[in-house]
């Protein structure tokens, strides 16, 4: 059986957090998509064009392990999970404070379409804290960002705050 299984997030930008996540996930399906959401809400930072270059590049490594595309998405996840003919939809969790909200997508996303199952993982304890959020305030302050994104993403970091 070919195990479809999608990553979905708004990667503003990916961090060592979510790397670590899809690698874990890279080792539960035969094919991996990274679905990167427009996500209006949240205004990133980055635009979608410049999320999904840097997913990109850094998704480069697996592919000598496994099938991974990156796609961007608007609209309803489970609508987009669909389209793709995935599986499995692959959440991380970090702390209890994401427990609440994970929950409710999870329990929501299985009422649209119960055939479709969520994953929940968790990354290494030393990646456990970043968050994507924490990392532009740093940043943007001047903070040395090196050990929570990989080079080409601290780069995009740098050259948008100076
Ligand atoms: N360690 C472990 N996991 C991590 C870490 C870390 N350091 N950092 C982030 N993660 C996990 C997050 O918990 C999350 O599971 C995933 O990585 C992606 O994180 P983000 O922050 O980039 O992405 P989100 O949470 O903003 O993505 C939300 C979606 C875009 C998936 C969601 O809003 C959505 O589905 N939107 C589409 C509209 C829709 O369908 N709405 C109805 C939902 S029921």
């Amino acid at each position: 059986q070919h195990r479809i299984a999608l990553y979905p997030g708004t990667f503003d930008p990916m961090t060592l957090g979510h790397l670590d996540i899809l690698k874990r996930a890279s080792r539960l399906c035969d094919r991996l998509i990274v679905g990167v959401a427009i996500n209006r809400d949240k205004n990133p930072l980055f635009s979608l064009d410049e999320r999904v270059e840097m997913v990109e590049h850094v998704v480069k490594p697996l592919r000598e392990r496994i099938e991974v595309e990156v796609k961007p998405f608007d609209g309803l996840l489970i609508h987009f999970v669909e389209a793709c003919g995935a599986s499995v939809i692959v959440r991380g969790l970090r702390a209890v404070s994401d427990f609440e909200y994970e929950f409710q997508m999870a329990g929501m996303n299985d009422r649209l379409n119960p055939d479709i199952e969520t994953v929940f993982l968790m990354a290494d304890p030393q990646y456990q804290t970043i968050a994507s959020r924490l990392v532009k305030e740093i940043a943007r302050l001047g903070g040395d960002i090196d050990p929570f994104v990989t080079p080409e993403v601290a780069l995009r970091l740098k050259d948008r705050f100076t």
